[in-house]
């Protein structure tokens, strides 16, 4: 009888999303435990076209925008290949919003897809990609000030070069930014986000505005979400038609779950799963791009996962959650 638990499940974190939450931070540098009282404006910065869980982080925010607790003001694609933005469309599309803006990378790294283009040949979508940069000084321009979330599950490409281009814009719009890169407090080894573009990666953690939290490898690799996805999603979603691409329908995938922990963060705040750690530190990043917690307090935080399993649950009940039709 999995649809009745799934509806109970959905329910309890649908109620959760619709209970008031705590105000938004009321200055730049403040961090708060929960999301913004209103929706979350969030804009999504992703390598989607490689890994299942840009698809997975996708679907959980188009999820907790259709409870209202999202508004996705744009979707920006941080990695050179040109199938990726209508891949992205497509998705996008599915979900009911083929309107939202999407943005296009300038310099930066080439990454094979592997389903991107079988999106953008296989599903609708019209839109019109558009400088990244571009994009984000439109968006960012047009909200109230410190009212922004970004979330960035990918290279640090466009954030970086959004940084050299206009520092004021990011400290005066953007309330606070959500970082899946590296591993805490400690890396031993280059995380795969931080070293697709290791210059920007270097730049974006030393000079961005604060408050920046961090969702490190640790985290991801003790997740697997998404295996339900064959099961609830219909044989014409695009969400199922990735997971069957890389694992085949009814085989569970066990390499982890990085992007859609980042972007639970960024929708729901702490909430009994994580709690946030490294006050009074801040992050760094080597030249061999291992990163590493010092001293010194930059209004930077790290997430540390605290339920596993609720975690899981939480993230499962989001992206199972099917678009009406
Ligand atoms: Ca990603």
């Amino acid at each position: 009888m999995r649809l009745p638990r799934l509806a109970a499940a959905l329910a309890s974190v649908l109620a959760f999303l619709l209970v008031a939450a705590e105000p938004a931070a009321a200055s730049p540098a403040a961090h708060a435990d929960g999301p913004p009282s209103g929706p979350v404006k969030l804009i999504v910065d992703t390598d989607f076209g490689q890994w299942w869980d840009d698809v997975a982080a996708l679907a959980l925010v188009h999820t907790a925008a259709s409870t209202g607790r999202v508004d996705i003001l744009g979707v920006m694609s941080d990695v050179d290949n040109p199938w990726n933005a209508p891949g992205i469309d497509a998705l996008n599309t599915w979900y009911g919003r083929p309107d939202i803006p999407i943005g296009v990378p300038s310099g930066a790294a080439v990454v094979d897809q592997t389903y991107s283009r079988p999106l953008a040949v296989r599903y609708p979508h019209a839109g019109h990609p558009v400088d990244a940069v571009g994009l984000y000084r439109r968006l960012l321009r047009s909200q109230p000030d410190h009212s922004v979330t970004i979330l960035s599950i990918g290279a640090l490409t466009n954030l970086a070069q959004l940084a050299r281009t206009d520092a004021k814009l990011i400290a005066r719009k953007v309330a606070r930014t959500v970082i899946m890169g590296g591993e805490y407090p400690a890396a031993s080894t280059p995380e795969w986000n931080f070293g697709l573009d290791l210059p920007a990666t270097r730049r974006v953690v030393a000079t961005w505005a604060p408050p920046t939290v961090y969702d490190g490898y640790e985290i991801g690799a003790h997740v697997f979400v998404g295996n339900h996805v064959c099961a609830t999603h219909p044989a014409s979603s695009p969400v199922r038609a990735v997971f069957d691409l890389l694992y085949g329908c009814g085989t569970s995938q066990t390499d982890g779950t990085w992007d859609p922990t980042a972007a639970y963060y960024a929708v729901a705040g702490t909430d009994r799963v994580y709690t946030l750690a490294g006050a009074g530190g801040h992050n760094t990043v080597a030249a061999d791009g291992t990163n590493a917690w010092v001293p010194g307090e930059r209004g930077q935080r790290y997430l540390v996962m605290t339920d596993t399993a609720r975690l899981t649950n939480a993230i499962d009940t989001l992206i199972d959650q099917v678009p009406r039709a």
